[in-house]
């Protein structure tokens, strides 16, 4: 088995995880400034597919036109030498002060004006490289204190802004979608949008929802004891989900950002096994990048950060060969039907049967024996106990 990526693997890395030099709110950086130009000739070179970047990740904030042009020139030299692609930028509305009460929910409208602006400008920027994805993570989107928000009227506005963002995109004819990444908490004390729940009840009162879908982060559900399997399964079900942020995080506690296996492994095996193999039953299936959130260790020095980078792609490798095997094996797949895996895949009522007819079906309520019904075992146990050997790769 060969734990060598390739770019036909699709795995992409922010700018912003190679690139994070360790400073949190406790200390100071320790590592240097990462050269972009050296963050893409390394990735490259370990068998990425492409990078992604915040605006500022690239350009500073401060930046004049003519440090902007040098940079973009630079980065795009970097780009065409290495053939890495951008398949996804998003924009930081998080890190200038301006952003503290946050972008398109701040309680002063010329700030949401700039943020709104600010947007607008990065998605001409996403389609000049060519991105199919345009992610929002809303971090300052939040509160501390209840009494300081219109909750309704910070909807109003968040919605205000992804539609009017939305619109753009389909005005411009850009081949872009939005992707909302749901955090529920950090920075904020709470975050609008906090689980991949909301984010979808959300998307349904757009006007534009058709071109806007989620992002969700490995660690964000994890950090609200979530599962986070269940919850790109049911943005994949609903067609929403437009993109992926894969690390890992143990338990409810501040965000981690570990490397992909690192955190709940077991998770990260169903993950990995639901990207690649899709349900038991069919249904549809992700076929994005597989992207990379994660912040090396700050106790670790650039061999570090290299060596986090190739194994945050082995381990989905691994698992992605786990995984497969797993399925393979006859003795699975007998559990998977023991435990009526693909039962589930069976439509409840038969096919042109209405409620009224199974209502005068005497076999489903009069004559149906629920005691006996109840001492069915559905060996998940087994089946589970299967899954931890083949990620144990004791079979
Ligand atoms: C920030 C956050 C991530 C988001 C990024 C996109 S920025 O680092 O912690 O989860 O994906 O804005
Ligand atoms: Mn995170
Ligand atoms: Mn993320």
């Amino acid at each position: 088995m060969t734990l060598s990526p390739t770019p036909a693997d699709k795995f992409t890395f922010g700018l912003w995880t190679v690139g994070w030099t360790g400073a949190d709110p406790f200390g100071v950086a320790t590592r240097a400034e990462l050269d972009p130009v050296e963050a893409v000739h390394r990735l490259a070179g370990l068998g990425a597919y492409g990078i992604t970047f915040h605006d500022n990740d690239l350009i500073p904030f401060d930046a004049t036109a003519s440090e902007r042009d040098l940079i973009l020139k630079n980065f795009k030299a970097a780009l065409a030498e290495t053939g890495l692609k951008v398949p996804m930028v998003t924009t930081n509305l998080f890190s200038h002060p301006v952003f503290k009460d946050g972008g398109f929910t701040s309680n002063d409208r010329s700030i949401r004006r700039f943020a709104l602006s600010k947007v607008l400008r990065n998605i001409d920027s996403a389609a000049e490289f060519g991105a199919e994805t345009f992610v929002m993570w809303g971090g300052r989107e939040g509160s501390e204190y209840d009494g300081s928000k219109d909750l309704a009227a910070a909807l109003d506005r968040m919605r205000e802004g992804v539609d009017t963002a939305a619109a753009y995109i389909k005005d411009k004819g850009y081949n872009l979608r939005i992707a909302l990444e749901p955090k529920p908490n950090e920075p904020r004390g709470d975050i609008f949008l906090p689980t991949v729940g909301h984010a979808l009840a959300f998307i349904a009162q757009l006007e534009h929802g058709d071109i806007v879908g989620l992002n969700p982060e490995t660690g964000h559900e994890q950090m609200a004891g979530l599962n986070f399997t269940h919850g790109i399964a049911q943005a994949l079900w609903a067609g929403k989900l437009f993109h992926i942020d894969l690390n890992g995080q143990r338990g409810i506690k501040y965000d981690q950002d570990l490397v992909f296996g690192h955190g709940d492994l077991t998770s990260a095996f169903f993950t990995v096994d639901l990207l690649e193999n899709g349900f038991p039953n069919g249904g549809p299936r992700y076929e994005g990048p597989r992207h990379f959130d994660y912040k090396p260790s700050r106790t670790d020095g650039y061999d570090g950060v290299w060596e986090s980078a190739k194994a945050n792609m082995a381990m989905y490798l691994l698992l992605k060969e786990r995984a497969t095997a797993f399925r393979a094996d006859p003795q699975v797949q007998e559990a998977l039907a023991a435990s009526g895996v693909y039962e589930l895949g069976e439509t409840t009522l038969a096919a042109g049967e209405t409620a009224t007819d199974l209502l005068a079906d005497t076999t489903a309520f009069e004559a149906f024996d629920a005691n006996k019904a109840a001492e069915r075992s559905f060996a998940f146990i087994r089946l589970n106990q299967l899954a931890l050997e083949h990620l144990l790769n004791a079979r």
